[in-house]
């Protein structure tokens, strides 16, 4: 990041420090320190990754209506802390949400959001609650937002027939000649491509995250409390089945999402139910009736739609998910696989206790 970027926007000067946040896949996020009249101030500044977003205005207009709505809603509501609640874009100088520097790279500046932490690998039942609470209450939120439907930022994002295609022109192609050292992984997919038919037909285009995993949500790093959703590149129509699914496959274990200790991949019921009740709690008043019971198919489903995603990106030759070594987008997508095995594994149990939310 080019020290000067923090002038194109309004923020206080000058910029005392810059430190580079590595937890993402997609975009480069940078923490800067300013000093401001009554103390030092941070801001996060994050260049968009442009081969996975073509087209940046509208991913900002959506970024930028949702963010705006959200923040009515909670302070018309007088919820407490509402700027810690929900992102907060700064502007440019000219009145913009985002910027075009020199080297055409798109960038975005958001209030820092104090004393937050995310979670990787959740800790707790009770934590997979609030990390599903925050989600569902954000679906919540948006279910009334005007204006009609948002972008589409990335054409058929959750459709998983479309993916296990891409997997399948990915296995062909083989630019980087890898396909011969995972056979087992590629029938692994076949065996299951069943399960591209699906949850994301099932209760219609509304507005979703679409991006839904445990480490998208930032937690009070005092009560643990769930406080605000970010990571909003994909907020757009979608559904909160997929959006479940993505919590659940981040959250119900307590493995990273690149554990090469295959063993170590388990569900845990417990914390799949207490996702599934902060989720219902969260979303009570948007989830259609039928939908708490799809919560296991719809886990089923993402793991293997984001285990196909790092097989064919693996195949690719690593040209979408960062790496930060070689062979990860494998170890990516085998964790999936594994997790995805221990999902059918407990589905009985798992839906027995779905029944209880
Ligand atoms: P990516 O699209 O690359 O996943 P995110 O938007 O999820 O990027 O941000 C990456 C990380 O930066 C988050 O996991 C979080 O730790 C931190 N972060 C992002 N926005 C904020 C914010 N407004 N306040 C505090 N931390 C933030
Ligand atoms: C990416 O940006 P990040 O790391 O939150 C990806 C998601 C995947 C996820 C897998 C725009 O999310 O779809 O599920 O990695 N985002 C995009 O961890 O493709
Ligand atoms: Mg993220």
């Amino acid at each position: 990041m080019r020290a000067d970027l923090g002038s194109h926007f309004v923020l206080p000067g000058p910029l005392l420090a810059i430190e580079r946040n590595g937890i993402g896949h997609i975009n480069d996020t940078f923490v800067g320190t300013y000093r401001g009249s009554s103390g030092n101030v941070q801001f996060v500044h994050q260049r968009i990754n442009t081969s996975v977003f073509g087209n940046v205005a509208a991913v900002m207009e959506n970024i930028g209506r949702v963010t705006r709505h959200v923040r009515e809603k909670l302070e018309s509501a007088g919820v407490r802390d509402p700027e810690r609640r929900v992102l907060t874009l700064i502007q440019t100088r000219a009145g913009a949400d985002y910027y075009r520097d020199e080297d055409g790279s798109y960038w975005r500046t958001y209030a820092f959001i104090d004393k937050s932490r995310t979670s990787n690998e959740v800790r707790s039942s009770r934590e997979a609650y609030e990390i599903a609470l925050a989600f569902g209450r954000f679906a919540t939120l948006l279910a009334d937002l005007p204006g009609g439907p948002l972008h589409e930022t990335i054409p058929a994002f959750h459709d998983t027939v479309t993916r296990y295609a891409q997997l399948i022109g990915a296995i062909e192609t083989d630019v980087v000649n890898r396909a011969m050292g995972v056979q087992a992984e590629i029938r692994f997919a076949a065996d299951r491509d069943v399960l591209a038919s699906d949850i994301q037909s099932a209760p219609g285009a509304r507005p979703a995250h679409n991006d839904a995993k445990a480490n998208n949500v930032l937690l009070d790093a005092d009560t643990g409390e769930g406080l605000c959703i970010i990571d909003l590149d994909t907020v757009m129509p979608g559904s909160l089945l997929s959006d479940f699914g993505d919590l659940a496959r981040s959250a119900a274990c307590d493995t990273p999402e690149d554990e090469r200790d295959l063993e170590k991949i388990h569900v845990q019921p417990e914390r799949f139910d207490a996702l599934a009740r902060g989720y219902a709690a969260g979303a009570a008043s948007v989830l259609i009736s039928g939908d708490t019971g799809l919560f296991v198919r719809a886990a089923k489903t993402m793991t293997f739609e984001s285990g196909i995603r790092f097989l064919a990106d693996f195949l690719n030759g690593d040209r979408y998910f960062k790496i930060r070594r070689a062979g990860q987008n494998l170890d990516r997508a085998r964790a999936q696989f594994a997790l995805l095995r221990s999902f059918e594994k407990h589905e009985e149990d798992l839906l027995a206790g779905l029944a209880l939310v």
